[in-house]
């Protein structure tokens, strides 16, 4: 495991663009609805146990939190998207949040985008793609809770997910992910550091 994923350390949770740190670091960011393994996905690549919350009442995470990897990087926790049970004022708040992070941060190198491998490429994960498209930011989509499907179907929702992104201009990478058996998880801790060392 790289040396600069052992010591995570919470920084700020930003409600507003104005708190976001002021600096040059370099930021990968994690996204994705709410409820699909984002908390348990950074606990997992940073080997904690509780690091980022996770939690069994979906929708919880209402800030943008940011997580410091050494003095050289951040991880970046976007609020989960899509919980039904938000006012829909609140939910465009965090849209409108969300937006401006991805397309306005220039500390910003990769977006990690999770979606679940039994029903990914939902409405909002779509929009989250366009606006990586359109701001050119490379993006990692891990189809996460692997776990739940065999290897032959795990291959099948990959390729698709791969072949539905490849319409899409810009650089997407697709790979199986579960932080209950690991898969994946190394290949993230590594490709971390690479981010970190040369950028996307
Ligand atoms: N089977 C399985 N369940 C998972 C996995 N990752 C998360 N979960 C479960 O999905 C629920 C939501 O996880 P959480 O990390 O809080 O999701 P978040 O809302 O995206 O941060 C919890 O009940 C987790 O235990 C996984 O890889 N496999
Ligand atoms: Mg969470």
């Amino acid at each position: 495991m790289p040396d600069i994923l052992r010591e995570p350390k919470f920084i700020l949770g930003a409600a507003k663009p104005a708190q976001f740190p002021q600096d040059e670091l370099t930021e990968i960011a994690f996204a994705g609805r709410s409820n699909v393994g984002k908390s348990s996905a950074i606990n997992a690549i940073c080997n904690r146990r509780k690091l980022a919350r996770t939690s069994k009442v979906p929708g919880r995470t209402q800030q943008i939190n940011f997580f410091s990897l050494g003095e050289q990087a951040r991880l970046v926790d976007l609020p989960g998207y899509g919980f039904a049970q938000v006012p829909l004022a609140v939910k465009k708040d965090w849209e409108a949040t969300i937006h401006k992070y991805l397309t306005e941060r220039p500390n910003l190198v990769v977006l990690v985008l999770l979606m679940d491998i039994r029903h990914p490429l939902t409405d909002l994960d779509r929009q989250m793609i366009r606006w990586a498209s359109e701001s050119e930011l490379p993006t990692q989509v891990l189809l996460t809770k692997a776990d739940k499907l065999r290897r032959g179907k795990m291959t099948a929702a990959v390729q698709a997910v791969e072949r539905e992104l490849s319409k899409v201009k810009g650089q997407f990478g697709v790979e199986p992910f579960s932080s209950q058996n690991y898969t994946g998880v190394n290949d993230m801790r590594l490709q971390i550091q690479e981010w970190i060392n040369h950028g996307s």
